[in-house]
């Protein structure tokens, strides 16, 4: 739907206001209307790095969710100021994993007699917590394009991973891009005793993946792909690996965000694509190539929007905005000294994956 011009304008006004004193971060699942406000785009990775990029931008509002601004707040600067533009744009899949439930964990494994041996590594798709743990027991964060990488780095330090809070991107990348079967992964789940698991399976496991998964990509399934290759012939399905595996193993591509675009962008002109990713960006890509002869369509009708993510409106962005033009410095997220020492180390083992 078309934005409302009141806001529009008043948006436009805030930011004028502001100047260079502000920058805004939009994730490639936001709706248009903030999109519109975006002095980059990108995934949560890309867009922390612009962030710190941007050392005279007091302020950095981030169009996205929770644990994308406190990545921003842990790459930048101490003087920037992180606004995230609706507090409750949360993320289900990092909110599957606590520091309390991956504290217990790693007790769990301790009891097993096998935590010297296991290397955490998480998605950037998690608390500041749970990268600080990450980075204080050894391990490394990792992205959707570099979650290979992460875990042949991994698997130099130790023998198994501990793999949060994303079980499908862990146990495609194992399976899928590295050649382990499924009998090597066990899945942690935090609501059950040990994690649901006896001791003799922990240590027979090489992955460890914990009980969480995406609530926007863990809803295509394997019927997803079997319908749209009936109903057109032809198509080219392309996924996230945040799908299930089943869906997965079925898709003619998996990869991030990133690949998704630069894959549109290299396909010819008449070719067609079914698109297993978050609703807003399969939607604009679909608009953006269609001049080019390029048809685009969403994996699954029944799966929609990134609920959380869409709670970043357009009354939320001019409401933040406005607020900082007038000197009140609203929805700021801050992480602590020492989660952020610790967190920063994970992210720099990444940033020095070969
Ligand atoms: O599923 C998401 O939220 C993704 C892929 C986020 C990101 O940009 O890493
Ligand atoms: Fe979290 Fe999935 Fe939404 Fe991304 S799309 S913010 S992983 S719930």
């Amino acid at each position: 739907s078309p934005s409302d011009p009141d806001l529009v304008e008043r948006a436009r006004a805030a930011k004028a206001r502001l100047g260079d004193k502000v920058f805004v971060l939009g994730h490639h699942y936001q709706r248009d209307e903030v999109i519109q406000f975006a002095d980059v785009t990108g995934d949560s990775f890309k867009l922390a790095r612009d962030a710190a990029a941007r050392p005279e931008a007091e302020y950095i509002v981030f169009c996205g969710v929770h644990f994308m601004a406190e990545s921003a707040d842990i790459l930048t600067s101490d003087d920037q100021k992180v606004v995230l533009p609706d507090l409750a744009a949360g993320c289900s899949m990092a909110d599957m994993a606590t520091a309390e439930q991956v504290a217990e964990c790693w007790d769990v494994l301790t009891e097993a007699g096998i935590a010297e041996q296991v290397v955490p590594v998480s998605y950037m798709n998690s608390s500041a917590d749970i990268k600080a743990f990450t980075g204080k027991h050894g391990g490394t964060i990792c992205t959707s394009s570099n979650a290979r990488r992460a875990l042949d780095w991994a698997f130099e330090q130790g023998e198994k991973v501990l793999f949060l809070p994303d079980q499908h991107l862990g146990r495609n990348t194992a399976v899928r891009d590295m050649g382990m079967s499924l009998d090597d992964c066990v899945v942690y789940n935090p609501h059950k005793p040990n994690g649901g698991l006896t001791a003799e399976q922990l240590r027979a496991a090489k992955m460890i993946l914990w009980r969480g998964h995406c609530s926007v990509h863990g809803r295509f399934s394997l019927d997803s792909v079997d319908d749209v290759r009936a109903r057109i012939p032809g198509v080219n399905v392309l996924v996230h690996p945040e799908c299930k595996h089943e869906v997965v193993a079925a898709a003619d591509y998996v990869g991030s965000t990133e690949y998704i675009i630069k894959t549109l962008e290299a396909a010819p002109a008449g070719s067609k694509w079914a698109i297993g990713t978050e609703l807003n960006l399969v939607r604009r890509l679909a608009n953006r190539f269609a001049p080019e002869g390029k048809e685009i369509v969403f994996l699954d009708r029944t799966v929609c929007f990134c609920s959380t993510m869409n709670r970043i409106d357009l009354p939320h962005l001019v409401w933040a905005l406005e607020s900082l033009a007038d000197g009140n410095l609203v929805n700021r997220i801050e992480v602590d000294k020492e989660t952020e020492a610790f967190a920063k180390l994970a992210l720099e083992r990444m940033l020095a994956l070969p």
